[in-house]
């Protein structure tokens, strides 16, 4: 595991199952997806709160790379790109966003709660540091029920400030549980500065106080992002969980689709924009531009159809208003 070791060639040949061609065109999905969701709801299409993860591509493509289709993943209000890399339907994703019938929680969980049970996805969750005991749960039913199945809770760098992060990883960390924690740091939580929150810098640092491995990584790079993953995921499945890697990377919009960021200093967006993880893994890429468009094209092609599927769907059916509500 490194954080700058990883060429295309060496990722192809060894790192794992998932070249970088494919990683790459999981984050473009994601970039078109959200860049749509973004523009709609600035034009008042779509109801209720909207987080992008414009500029994190990188985490949520190669982290959920590294997972099996059983694997369970639970995320946060910022989650669009972890389902979709999880492997969501887009048309379903869409037209739950948009509240619609068709949506894959018809249409009644909306950007901050979907769920796909049956790809893994615990479902979206809008309550910070709830991911943490969510996967420490499933973690728990898979290793009780011998399955294999490793757990991921995606959260943010303001969530280890949560009593339940702390509680749920001590108890992962007792018990061995296959539970991967991967805290995305973007450095605000919501309008906030998260350097002025703790006097311990790094997320990762607090890993170990319960005893848990943890890396930093580059998370604009999804090749860095994608080793470090498979070998979390590596241990979890070993039966020698939990595992904690902190990406490092930045939102580009504010934190809800709307917010104007005064609160960041002037040249800082630039500067990360610079290290956009779409050009970072072009870079790795040089000499297959015209494969890389051709895919940049199909993702905005298949989010524009999920789109035009999506306005054209119907709304839930009231007769439907307390089906899907209750868990038995
Ligand atoms: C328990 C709880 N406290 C406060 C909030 C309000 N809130 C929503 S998002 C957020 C900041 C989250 O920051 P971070 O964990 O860094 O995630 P990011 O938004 O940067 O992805 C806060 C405080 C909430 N939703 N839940
Ligand atoms: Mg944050």
């Amino acid at each position: 595991m490194g954080t700058s070791a990883a060429t295309s060639e060496t990722l192809t040949a060894s790192a794992g199952p998932v070249s970088l061609p494919e990683l790459y065109e999981r984050m473009t999905l994601i970039r078109a997806f959200e860049s749509k969701v973004g523009e709609l709801y600035r034009a008042n299409e779509i109801p209720g709160f909207v987080h992008t993860s414009l500029g994190q591509e990188a985490v949520a493509a190669g982290v959920c790379a590294a997972l099996r289709d059983d694997d369970y993943m639970a995320t946060s209000h910022r989650g669009h790109g972890h389902c979709l890399a999880k492997g969501a339907d887009v048309d379903g994703m869409m037209a739950e966003l948009f509240a619609k019938g068709s949506g894959l929680c018809h249409g009644k969980g909306g950007s901050m709660h979907v769920a796909d049970p049956a790809r893994g996805i615990l479902g979206a969750n809008a309550i910070v540091g709830a991911t943490v005991p969510l996967a420490v749960g499933a973690g728990l039913s898979s290793k009780l029920r011998k399955q294999g199945r490793v757990a991921v809770a995606f959260f943010g760098e303001g969530a280890v400030n949560q009593g339940a992060f702390h509680e749920a990883l001590n108890l992962a960390a007792i018990w061995s549980l296959p539970v991967l924690l991967v805290c995305e740091n973007n450095l605000y939580s919501e309008f906030s500065d998260s350097r002025r929150m703790s006097r311990v810098p790094s997320p990762a640092e607090r890993a170990s106080g319960y005893g848990v491995g943890a890396v930093k990584v580059d998370g604009n790079d999804v090749a860095v992002v994608y080793e470090a993953a498979l070998a979390a995921v590596a241990t979890c499945r070993k039966g020698d969980g939990p595992a904690l890697v902190e990406a490092e990377t930045y939102r580009w919009q504010g934190h809800y689709e709307g917010d104007s960021q005064p609160y960041k200093p002037d040249d800082e967006a630039e500067a990360w924009r610079g290290r956009d993880p779409l050009l970072v893994a072009r870079k790795r890429l040089a000499g297959h531009e015209e494969e890389l468009d051709a895919m940049d094209a199909r993702a905005r092609e298949q989010a524009e159809q999920a789109v035009e599927r999506a306005l054209a769907a119907a709304p839930p059916d009231p007769e439907e208003a307390y089906a899907h509500v209750f868990s038995d």
